[in-house]
């Protein structure tokens, strides 16, 4: 035996038709790539909202399965706003894209069946002549359990075709599962031979705590009006696990850019924040199966969204870890 056959690594009881791989979820904001992510997984790596641009950043999810292993990468949405949170945005869609082994772009079909004429344009920042799509091109059609008559998807997809004549057209359903495992199929084929990069039972890169104030944002988003979310951004300014056993006190803060915007945020008699704090602890208290103290201040910085040390401050625009290309 040598040392190897000792190792504990992630690749060391795997045998040569191990595939492994990265795959990058993208496409238009709303269109259900976190949701897909967390059916895929079966379980939440990525927050979900009605709301367009709800993910910001990079989110790994990793599915590890007896001779495959795939890193997907979560994304935010490809949209066309101007600013800098919306230029980091983008950034960490094309950046997913580069390190991709293979790009799933996932479309809302229910949409694009009642209004055709968007999708040229909404596709328009993949089809930019600086883009090169992985091959095979996989496409999905999400949201068809939207989509009473499945007939109707044809026109959608005589569509796409005319626009990527090789792409593979998947039809499914990431809230309900519909077709969700002959995606993965598919994936899992185009991906290359390779050993694993994490742990089986690795879920995510994904630190605790940025997950932790994900969880707020997206109570944010659930909560607050219109625009109003977009104005805010979570810190998580302390996380104290030792000074209790069986209890994480962490205190966060909520960054909105105006004087209304925090009253809007507190609520009225701070309705608003108790809602917003009370759905955060109850599924923080899930994801670190224990007690939390939750401890929600909202704070005004004017501009943030344009401010681009504080946004990387935040973790906009930082790379997941990549694991170890060893195995
Ligand atoms: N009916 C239906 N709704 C879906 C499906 N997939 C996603 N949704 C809903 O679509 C909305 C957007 O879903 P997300 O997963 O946040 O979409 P996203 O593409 O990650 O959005 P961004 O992060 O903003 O780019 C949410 O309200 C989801 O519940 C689906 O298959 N069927
Ligand atoms: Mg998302």
């Amino acid at each position: 035996m040598t040392d190897q056959d000792h190792d504990a690594s992630p690749g060391s009881s795997q045998t040569d038709d191990f595939h492994t791989g990265w795959a990058a979820l993208l496409g238009p904001p709303n269109s259900g790539k976190s949701t897909l992510l967390n059916t895929v997984l079966g379980q939440k790596v990525s927050i979900v909202s009605p709301k367009p641009q709800t993910t910001r950043n990079q989110v790994t999810g990793i599915l590890t399965r007896d001779n495959l292993q795939v890193v997907f990468l979560d994304t935010p949405g490809l949209h066309r706003l101007r600013g800098k949170m919306n230029s980091f945005l983008l950034k960490a869609a094309w950046q997913a894209l580069s390190r991709a082994d293979t790009a799933v772009i996932i479309l809302d079909a229910a949409l694009y069946n009642k209004r055709p004429h968007l999708l040229p344009e909404d596709l328009q920042p993949l089809r930019s002549s600086k883009v090169r799509l992985p091959q095979p091109l996989l496409v999905v059609l999400n949201k068809i359990d939207k989509v009473k008559d499945r007939s109707k998807l044809l026109p959608l997809m005589e569509q796409i075709a005319g626009i990527w004549p090789e792409a593979e057209i998947f039809p499914i359903s990431a809230s309900t599962g519909e077709n969700v495992e002959t995606l993965i199929t598919r994936i899992a084929s185009a991906l290359p031979p390779g050993q694993p990069l994490f742990p089986e039972d690795q879920l995510s890169t994904v630190p605790l705590r940025f997950m932790a104030s994900e969880i707020i944002r997206e109570k944010l988003f659930l909560n607050l009006h219109e625009e109003l979310p977009y104005h805010t951004a979570v810190d998580i300014e302390n996380w104290d696990e030792a000074s209790q056993p069986g209890l994480t006190r962490i205190h966060a803060v909520i960054f909105v850019e105006r004087d209304s915007h925090k009253a809007m945020v507190i609520g009225k008699q701070g309705r608003n924040l108790k809602q917003i704090g009370q759905n955060a602890r109850l599924e923080l208290e899930e994801l670190l199966e224990g007690k939390v103290y939750l401890e929600l201040w909202v704070k005004i910085r004017s501009k943030w969204s344009e401010d681009e040390r504080f946004l990387l401050s935040l973790g906009f625009g930082s790379a997941p870890d990549m694991g170890d290309w060893q195995g």
